[in-house]
C-alpha cells in the first residue's frame, strides 16, 4: 500500500483506473473500478501481474507523460532493450500494455490476474467477495461477485503477439519467443446509476441488465480489431482535445525538464524552487480530473479512481462538506467542464432519496409541520455528508450544517457562468438551484430580525479540540458556514431565475423576503470573520488550527467577500493569519485559493510550497494523509485563481502573481465567467499580450489591478443574445 500511494503512476479513463508500478522482474498493474464495493467502501478491483524474470536492469527509466496520458518503462537486460507502454482509453474503455524487445524473439513474460481480498459469503457482516480467473486461447477472463450489494464484475485480458501465447490451467498466460506483444484489457460491472442504486440496510439495489464479463469481452474484442495503433490514436485525439486546451508557463527552467519528479520534489523541499515542478503539478491536476471523471462514469471520489485498499479511508466516498466539491473546483476555470457531468448525473440519481431526507430533516428539527407538497424541493440533492455509489447518508447533523448544499450549488452556478449553455441551464442548473434553495430557505428561522440556520455546525469543528476525549462537535444557530452558503445559494438562484426570465414563484418570493437578512459575515474582537455568532475573540470555541476554514467559504468558493467589501476582505486576511499556514493536503489547497482571492500571490505561493514540500508524495499525489485527491484538485484550482479570477464581475488578470513568477510567463485557455476563454502573456508582472474568445458574444471587461486593460484582442464566436 505504501508503495502504491507513494510510487505508482496513475492512468485512468473514468470507467476504471490503473496504478502502474514499473517493476522489472514483476510488473504490477492495480485496477480500480469505482462501483466495486464491499459494504460502504470502494475496494481494489483487480491485480494484474506481468512477470519477466529479468534481473539487474541497466538504464532503467519509467515515466508518466501527462500531456498524452501515456506511461512507460524501459530498461536493458542481457543486451536487449525492453520497453512497455501503458495507456487507458476513454473512447474505447480499454487499457493497453504494449511490450517490445530490441532483439527479435527475446520477449517472454507471464501474465496473470488476481482477485484481492476474497472472503467467504454468508458471514455476519454479509461482506463476502468471490470470483474466478480462467485462461484459454490467449484470453484471461475474470468474474467477481460481491455479497454487499450483489455487484457483479467482469474483466478480460487478451494478448496479441508475434510470439507463442499459451494458456495455463491456473488462469495465467505465457508469451514466448516474441518481439512485440500487446495486452488489451477492459472491465465492467452491473452497477446502474439511478435512484434505485441507493439502498438502505441490506436491500438489493437496482442493477443494469448487463453481463459484465460479456461487455468487457466485447470491448476487448473491438479494441483488438482496432489494433494497438488505432486505440492509441483514438486515445491521443480524445485526451489531447481536453488536456491541450490549457497551457501555463510560469518561467520554468529547461534544466528542470530533464530532472525526475521525485528529484525535483526533493530539491524543492530543500529550498530549490522549481517553476517547472509547479507547472507540472498544475498539469497533473488537470490530468487527474480528465482521467477520473468523464461523461458516463461515476464522479471522482476521495481517491479519484485509484484505490488499492481493502477498506479505503472514509470509504472512498463523496464527502459533501468540502471534499467532493473541491474535486471539481478546477473543472471550469481550467476548461474541463465535461468532467463535471458525472457529478451532475450522480446527484440527479439520488434526488428522490435526498428529497425524503430533506423533508425528514425539516420536520424532525421542527422547521416545518407538514410533508412537502407535490412540487416542493423537487430538484434537491444531498445535504447529507458522505455518499457512495450505493449509499447516501442522511442530513445535516453530526458535524456539518446545511450550508453543505450551497457548496454544491456553487458548482452548478459556476457551470452556467463559465459555459453559458442555455440547454444545461434549463435542464440541470435551474432545477438543481431551485430545489436546494427551496430547502435551504426553509432551514432558517427568524431570530432578532435575522434568518438563521436553526441547526448549524461549522464542518467538523470541535470544542476542546479534536485531541481531547471530551471534545465534541459544536452545534449552534447561524454559524458563518451555514449563513454564508445559504446566502450564496439564494443569490445564485435568483440570478439564474432572472437569466431564464422566469416569473416569481413560491421559492423566489420567499427568498426575496429573506435575502439581506442572513447576516453571513460578522467581525469579531480579534478582527476575524467569526465562525460562530457567539464567538468573541478568535477561536472562543473550537480548534485554533482547524483544517476547515468554513468561515471563509464566502471568499472561496463563494463570491460574498470581494474587493467590494474591503472590511470583510481585511477580516478574512486576519482569519487566515490566525488559522496559520500548517494544515493537511486539501486544507492547504483551500488556503491557497483564499490567499489568491485576497490578491496575495506571495502568501498563496508560500502555501503551495508547503503543499509540495510536506503534503505531496513522490508521484505527486496529495497527502491528507492518507493520499486524498481533493488536495491535487484544490491546488490546481488555486494556481488558476492566482492567474485569473472572474467572480467579481470582471476578468481580473494576474490577481495574485507571486514574486517568483513575475519576470515572464503566460497562460493560454483559462476560462472566465461569462463564457470567456483567455490567453495572457506577462512581463515583469504586467500583462503584455491578452486575447479573449467570447463564446456567447458578451463583451469582456478585462482588468489588471482594478484598471481596464487596453489592446485586448477579442473574438466573438456568436453575437450576444
Ligand atoms: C472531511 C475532512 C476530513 C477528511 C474527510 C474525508 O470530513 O474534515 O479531514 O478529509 O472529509
Amino acid at each position: 500500500l505504501i508503495g502504491w500511494e507513494r510510487q505508482s503512476l496513475p492512468l485512468g479513463c473514468g470507467h476504471f483506473g490503473w496504478s502502474v508500478f514499473g517493476g522489472v522482474a514483476d510488473e504490477r498493474v492495480q485496477v480500480t473500478h469505482n462501483a466495486v464495493m464491499t459494504r460502504s467502501t470502494i475496494a481494489n478491483a483487480l491485480e494484474i501481474r506481468l512477470r519477466t524474470g529479468h534481473a539487474k536492469p541497466l538504464g532503467y527509466s519509467r515515466w508518466l507523460d501527462v500531456d498524452d496520458a501515456v506511461a512507460g518503462v524501459s530498461y536493458e537486460c542481457d543486451g536487449v532493450r525492453y520497453a512497455r507502454e501503458f495507456l487507458t482509453s476513454y473512447p474505447d474503455r480499454t487499457g493497453v500494455i504494449r511490450l517490445t524487445a530490441s532483439k527479435p524473439g527475446a520477449l517472454a513474460f507471464g501474465l496473470s490476474a488476481a482477485i484481492p481480498f476474497q472472503s467467504p459469503f454468508g458471514g455476519e457482516k454479509a461482506n463476502g467477495r468471490r470470483g474466478t480467473v480462467t485462461a484459454s486461447n490467449g484470453v484471461i477472463a475474470v468474474t467477481q461477485e460481491f455479497e454487499a450489494y450483489g455487484t457483479k464484475f467482469g474483466a478480460v485480458l487478451q494478448v496479441v503477439s508475434d510470439g507463442r501465447v499459451s494458456s495455463s490451467d491456473d488462469g495465467s498466460l505465457a508469451v514466448k519467443g516474441a518481439t512485440e506483444a500487446t495486452v488489451f484489457f477492459s472491465c465492467d460491472t452491473d452497477y446502474k446509476l439511478c435512484p434505485g442504486a441507493f439502498v438502505k440496510d441490506r436491500k438489493r439495489p437496482e442493477r443494469a441488465d448487463v453481463d459484465p464479463l460479456r461487455s468487457a469481452s466485447d470491448l476487448v474484442r473491438a479494441a483488438v480489431r482496432k489494433g494497438y495503433d488505432g486505440v492509441r490514436a483514438a486515445h491521443l485525439a480524445d485526451y489531447r482535445s481536453l488536456a491541450g486546451r490549457v497551457t501555463v508557463d510560469l518561467g520554468a527552467s529547461r534544466d528542470d525538464a530533464e530532472r525526475t519528479t521525485p528529484e525535483l520534489l526533493a530539491r524543492y523541499g530543500k529550498g530549490e524552487r522549481s517553476a517547472y515542478l509547479e507547472e507540472t503539478y498544475f498539469r497533473f491536476g488537470r490530468y487527474l480530473l480528465i482521467s477520473s471523471s468523464r461523461p458516463g462514469t461515476l464522479p471522482a471520489n476521495l481517491q479519484g479512481v485509484w484505490s488499492a485498499y481493502e477498506k479505503a479511508p472514509w470509504g472512498a466516498g463523496y464527502w459533501f462538506n468540502i471534499n467532493v466539491q473541491m474535486n471539481y473546483w478546477p473543472a471550469f476555470t481550467t476548461a474541463l467542464d465535461e468532467c463535471f457531468r458525472p457529478l451532475v448525473d450522480y446527484i440527479e440519481a439520488f434526488r428522490p432519496l435526498a428529497r425524503s431526507y430533506a423533508q425528514g430533516y425539516l420536520m424532525g428539527r421542527g422547521l416545518r409541520k407538514t410533508p412537502f407538497a407535490k412540487d416542493e424541493c423537487r430538484g434537491i440533492w444531498s445535504v447529507g455528508i458522505a455518499c457512495r455509489p450505493h449509499s447516501y447518508s442522511g442530513t445535516p447533523g453530526a458535524h456539518s450544517g446545511p450550508g453543505m448544499g450551497g457548496l454544491t450549488t456553487k458548482l452548478f452556478k459556476d457551470w452556467w457562468d463559465f459555459t453559458r449553455d442555455r440547454g444545461d441551464l434549463e435542464s440541470h442548473v435551474a432545477p438543481a438551484l431551485r430545489g436546494m434553495t427551496d430547502f435551504l430557505s426553509q432551514c432558517v428561522v427568524e431570530t432578532n430580525g435575522f434568518f438563521l440556520s436553526k441547526f448549524s455546525a461549522s464542518p467538523e469543528q470541535m470544542t476542546e479540540g479534536a485531541w481531547r476525549r471530551d471534545g465534541h462537535f459544536y452545534h449552534t444557530v447561524g454559524c458563518a458556514f451555514d449563513q454564508q452558503m445559504i446566502d450564496e445559494n439564494n443569490r445564485d438562484f435568483i440570478e439564474v431565475w432572472r437569466a431564464l426570465g422566469r416569473e416569481d414563484d413560491a421559492v423566489s418570493s420567499r427568498v426575496k423576503g429573506q435575502l439581506g437578512r442572513y447576516d453571513p459575515v460578522r467581525i469579531g474582537w480579534s478582527g476575524q470573520i467569526k465562525e460562530y455568532r457567539e464567538e468573541g475573540y478568535y477561536c472562543t470555541f473550537g480548534e485554533w488550527w482547524h483544517r476547515h476554514i468554513s468561515n471563509l467559504v464566502g471568499l472561496m468558493p463563494g463570491s460574498l467577500i470581494t474587493p467590494e467589501t474591503p472590511a470583510w476582505l481585511d477580516a478574512a486576511r486576519v482569519t487566515l493569519d490566525l488559522r496559520g499556514d500548517k494544515s493537511t493536503g486539501w486544507a492547504l489547497a483551500h488556503r491557497i485559493c483564499c490567499w489568491a482571492r485576497l490578491g496575495d500571490g506571495n502568501h498563496a505561493r508560500k502555501l503551495l510550497v508547503e503543499l509540495l514540500t510536506n503534503r505531496t508524495h513522490p508521484n505527486l499525489w496529495d497527502v491528507h494523509p492518507p493520499f486524498q485527491i481533493d488536495g491535487n484538485f484544490g491546488a490546481t484550482a488555486g494556481i488558476a485563481e492566482m492567474l485569473i479570477q472572474s467572480h467579481g464581475g470582471c476578468i481580473d488578470l494576474l490577481p495574485a502573481l507571486p514574486r517568483d513568477w513575475r519576470r515572464e510567463g503566460s497562460f493560454r485557455g483559462l476560462c472566465a465567467r461569462g463564457g470567456f476563454v483567455v490567453d495572457c502573456a506577462w512581463k515583469d508582472g504586467v500583462p503584455v499580450r491578452v486575447s479573449v474568445v467570447s463564446k456567447c458574444g458578451l463583451d469582456p471587461d478585462v482588468r489588471f489591478r482594478g484598471n481596464p486593460v487596453r489592446d485586448v484582442v477579442v473574438s466573438k464566436l456568436t453575437q450576444a443574445p
